[in-house]
């Protein structure tokens, strides 16, 4: 790219000759490397064939709840109760992307996406939960799958983003066992229609978040506030129906499908990165996520949590522990907020930091921004258990968009979010963490469970009244990244 002035010329407009030398050289580099990471040391470029990708999930893009047999699922039972979310929204349009996908897929063909995060919503398979599946819930994905794949972007599907099917909560939902079975039901079905073209599949969608928000503190479908016995049970059904759902996946697919999750693991990092401080949160990492990642990568409970847990702890058989345990091609993580933990010396050998009330955050509250967590949350679970695919299957922010009067939305906050998490993705990379790939949270605004339409997630806009989409600067931003492969 020719420089925009000559040094002359600069001298000329800047009106000091003497200045110029100085300022020059970074002017140069700054062009030649537009805005990406300007004080990059060197060019921070990603392994050849790495994939950038972009993520979402079918009741918070979707729409279309009553279309082509869809069964209702508890975030519509939920989202319909007075006062449960924000200003009252319902996923019932949402981004009205099941009637727009193909203009979708033409985005992130634009944006040059390599692959393309989506969830399959359970109660268009099976409108009941079990029993006869739909034919045209399948065929809905089955042309979503076709398109993205026409145009060049491999699809990572997810099969269970949260909207289990309204009848099996009338029927104890995660409470019973007999969810985690009819799971593994559902997810060889997908796998077996699915699987001769989609060929990575993640079972469950944050397991923590649903157990924890929906069924302990009653924020998020179905709205339950258990006690912790219960709460413990409901947990070891989510990571059981993983299991089982490795199992019939593996059943049921074509040979060479690859098998994983997508686990928004507590992200725990050194509060200073002394060896002290990372051997406490390498502990952490391994305590704090005892009834869900650890759980499956080790196929046990780790006496510490066992052992707190004490009488609430979950009932379980040594034959589901195995299951849970199954053998996964690869981990995808879900990395937003850090967990800050340092040395102690106390018997578990780590304690939290709390958050100074000052820390800086994104629009949404819990969203602390701490962009090593996208180095140490893949690092740290590496070396646990040694994980030779992984992948950052969501990470993202949201931001008070505001669309400007020449009709663009310059969301410089997320931007250096991204830049900022991405610097550090690229740390662990070059270190040789088998990061994989990255998923951006999110394509395009959609709805924000019990945060309703307002918190944005997207790096495109959505208008939803007119349903338009709109590039944000982020998306250009992060359009130039994939195109460089890289910061610089
Ligand atoms: C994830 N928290 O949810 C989900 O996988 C997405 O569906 C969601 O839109 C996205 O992150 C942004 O929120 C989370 O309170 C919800 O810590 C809440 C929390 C974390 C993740």
């Amino acid at each position: 790219m020719p420089n925009r002035f000559s040094r002359r010329e600069f001298a000329k407009l800047a009106g000091s000759a003497a200045l110029v030398p100085a300022i020059v050289p970074a002017l140069v580099s700054a062009e030649t490397s537009p805005n990406l990471h300007p004080n990059a040391p060197a060019p921070r470029h990603f392994p050849t064939g790495f994939l950038w990708g972009s993520a979402t999930a079918s009741y918070q893009v979707e729409g279309a709840v009553k279309e082509d047999g869809r069964g209702p699922s508890i975030w519509d039972t939920f989202s319909h109760t007075p006062g449960k979310t924000n200003n009252g929204d319902t996923g019932d349009v949402a981004d009205d992307h099941y009637h727009r996908y193909k203009e979708d897929v033409q985005i992130m063909k634009a944006l040059g996406l390599k692959t393309y995060r989506f969830s399959i919503a359970w109660p268009r398979i099976f409108p009941q939960g079990t029993g006869t599946p739909n034919p045209k819930g399948l065929d809905f994905y089955s042309r979503l799958v076709d398109e993205l794949l026409a145009n060049g972007i491999q699809p990572y599907c997810t099969l269970f983003h949260w909207d289990l099917p309204q009848a099996l909560e009338d029927k104890g939902g995660w409470q019973s066992r007999d969810t985690s079975e009819a799971f593994a039901n559902y997810a060889g079905y997908v796998a077996q229609h699915l699987s001769d073209r989609v060929k990575h599949f993640m079972t469950l969608n944050e397991m923590r978040s649903f157990v924890d928000i929906g069924y302990r503190d009653g924020r998020h479908a179905p709205g339950l506030t258990l006690s912790p016995a219960k709460v413990n049970q409901v947990r070891h059904h989510a990571v059981l129906a993983h299991g089982l759902g490795v199992q019939a996946i593996r059943a049921h697919a074509k040979a060479g499908t690859k098998v994983g999750l997508a686990e928004n693991a507590e992200t725990c990092v050194p509060v200073i990165e002394t060896p002290e401080h990372i051997a406490a949160a390498a502990k952490a990492y391994r305590e704090t996520n005892a009834g869900y990642l650890t759980a499956i990568m080790e196929g046990r409970y780790t006496d510490a949590y066992l052992a707190h847990a004490g009488a609430d702890a979950p009932k379980f058989t040594p034959e589901e522990m195995t299951a849970i345990g199954s053998p996964i091609d690869f981990v995808g993580l879900n990395i937003y907020a850090p967990h800050y933990v340092r040395a102690d010396d106390s018997a578990a050998g780590f304690a939290s930091v709390p958050m100074p009330s000052s820390f800086p955050h994104m629009m949404s509250s819990w969203l602390n921004t701490g962009p090593e967590a996208l180095y140490w949350g893949p690092k740290l679970a590496s070396q646990l258990w040694g994980i030779g695919e992984l992948y950052i299957t969501e990470n993202g922010a949201s931001a008070a968009d505001t669309l400007t009067p020449d009709g663009q939305i310059y969301d410089i906050d997320r931007v250096m979010y991204l830049r900022n998490y991405l610097t550090q993705l690229h740390r662990a990379v070059s270190e040789g963490v088998p990061v994989r790939g990255y998923f951006c949270w999110s394509l395009m605004d959609n709805y924000e469970w019990a945060d309703g339409y307002s918190y944005r997630f997207g790096i495109h806009y959505v208008d939803f009244k007119t349903q338009k989409r709109t590039p944000k600067l982020s998306a250009h931003f992060y359009r130039e990244v994939i195109s460089r492969n890289g910061l610089a």
